[in-house]
């Protein structure tokens, strides 16, 4: 088993913390919680750079080693990062559970060291008609983010 976490911080008071497990070449599990959002759908995604110089625009565009376009998690044609929404309640909380195939922590794709961003609006999963909506979803300000790290098996 290979853990790994993120601590999910920003300037306008989100917070959050993020874990992820995989046992062998098997699917990661990603847990997690975060607070301080505005109710409904925010995306939620792995950039390419474990880089918070610039806070996180300095993460880079979405996790991508495959050189494909936004998606959903469900679709073929994604970015390896595309993680989807998290669904924040009116409390302005979220507590999550993904499973997914294509963030390993381990080997040539992994995800240890890049980061977790959570927007500021819904990513309308690359279908939704804007010119953003193939490279971003058009998920808007990058409101949160942290470098993910391992942890303790
Ligand atoms: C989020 O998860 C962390 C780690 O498990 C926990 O310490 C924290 O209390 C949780 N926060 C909320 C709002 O559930
Ligand atoms: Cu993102
Ligand atoms: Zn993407």
């Amino acid at each position: 088993m290979v853990k790994a976490v993120v601590v999910l911080g920003s300037s306008a008071g989100v917070t959050g913390t993020v874990f992820f497990n995989q046992e062998g070449d098997g699917p990661t599990t990603v847990t997690g919680n975060v607070s301080g959002l505005k109710s409904g759908l925010h995306g939620f995604h792995v950039h390419a750079l474990g880089d918070t110089t610039n806070g996180c625009m300095s993460t880079g565009p979405h996790f991508n080693p495959g050189s494909k376009e936004h998606g959903a998690p469900e679709d073929e044609n994604r970015h390896a990062g595309d993680l989807g929404n998290v669904n924040v309640a009116d409390d302005g909380t979220a507590t999550f559970t993904i499973t997914d195939n294509q963030i390993p922590l381990t080997g040539p794709n992994s995800i240890v060291g890049r980061a977790v961003v959570v927007h500021a609006d819904p990513d309308d999963l690359g279908k939704g008609g804007h010119e953003l909506s193939k490279s971003t979803g058009n998920a808007g300000g990058r409101v949160a983010c942290g470098i993910i790290g391992l942890t303790a098996a």
